[in-house]
């Protein structure tokens, strides 16, 4: 189904030579020598000040809207913090201590029990957290134990662990770094293979902070990230750290919280199909993963320089 259209652009047409300017023909007029001269330290100043005049972090992201493809049971109780897809496997990450696992399988096989292609169940002392797959590798992370596992992503076979600082929320990857969230208004971008800290990105919505970042997906040039109790989906300029978009799955947050009415039961969870270019969802407990289309040609505006395409 589709939610009703909204965009959210500020339109801001009124350029500055629309305004009146009741003094501009009463103005003396220059002689010619002086405007090279007011062009040079223009450009002086320009050099001098290297700051854009369309500032992204101050402009409203657009809302997207979506459409509903398919939904599929999640027969096994999922306290999900990574999904991603992998050459049509499901790649799942569940938390709470005692309970952590991993599993790989088909995505058209979720609501079967025939059994996972590869699962692991870790330690009691392990709070799995978000997941990604870079190189034929998914990385796992922890929560509080800073410990981050690699497995082949087709056996399941452990291949080796890091360490990282700090808490571990959500991942992702652009194909050069391991982008990490720790639940902070924080994106950390770590190399793969010795997991050193690259740089670090905050996100800003509107000019603000935007904290609680969780589940992250890097999907179409930007980054897919739930926000930790709220049902809304933001899409982040990995360049610039500005929120570009807005998904709100309320609907389907209102349809889990009628069949378990845990507060720990938020959204968490996106994953990009390239295949099809849609994007799987679901939650902490949920029920159910969403197939959805969403519609992102409403994102007219072209990306920052510099950006991954
Ligand atoms: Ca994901």
């Amino acid at each position: 189904m589709f939610t009703r259209a909204s965009s959210a652009i500020m339109a801001n047409s009124q350029e500055p030579d629309d305004l009146p300017h009741p003094q501009r023909h009463n103005r003396p007029r220059k002689k010619r020598w002086q405007y090279p001269v007011a062009y040079l330290l223009l450009a002086l100043v320009s050099l001098a000040n290297p700051v854009s005049h369309a500032d992204p972090a101050d402009q409203a992201p657009v809302k997207l809207n979506y459409q509903l493809l398919q939904s599929r049971p999640l027969k096994s109780p999922f306290f999900t913090q990574g999904l991603e897809i992998h050459e049509g496997q499901l790649l799942q990450s569940s938390g709470l201590y005692g309970k952590s696992k991993l599993v790989s399988r088909p995505l058209n096989d979720t609501a079967v029990t025939a059994g996972a292609t590869w699962q692991h169940a870790l330690n009691k002392q392990y709070f799995a957290e978000g997941l990604t797959v870079f190189n034929n590798t998914v990385y796992l992370l922890s929560w509080r134990e800073q410990t981050l596992w690699r497995f082949d992503v087709a056996t399941g076979k452990l291949l080796g662990r890091n360490t990282y600082q700090g808490e571990g929320w959500g991942l992702t990857n652009d194909q050069q770094h391991l982008i990490r969230s720790d639940g902070s208004d924080t994106l950390f971008f770590h190399d793969p293979e010795t997991l050193d800290l690259k740089y670090r990105l905050q996100v800003t919505r509107n000019g603000q902070a935007v904290k609680n970042i969780n589940e992250l997906e890097f999907a179409q040039g930007l980054i897919w990230a739930n926000i930790w109790f709220s049902s809304e989906i933001i899409a982040i300029d990995p360049a610039s750290g500005a929120v570009k978009a807005v998904v709100d799955i309320a609907e389907f947050a209102k349809r889990e919280r009628a069949r378990n009415p845990d507060p720990n039961a938020v959204a968490n969870g996106i994953a990009f199909d390239s295949r099809n270019k849609s994007f799987w969802v679901t939650g902490k407990h949920w029920s159910q993963l969403y197939q959805l289309h969403i519609d992102t040609d409403a994102l007219t505006r072209p990306l920052s320089k510099g950006q991954h395409p």
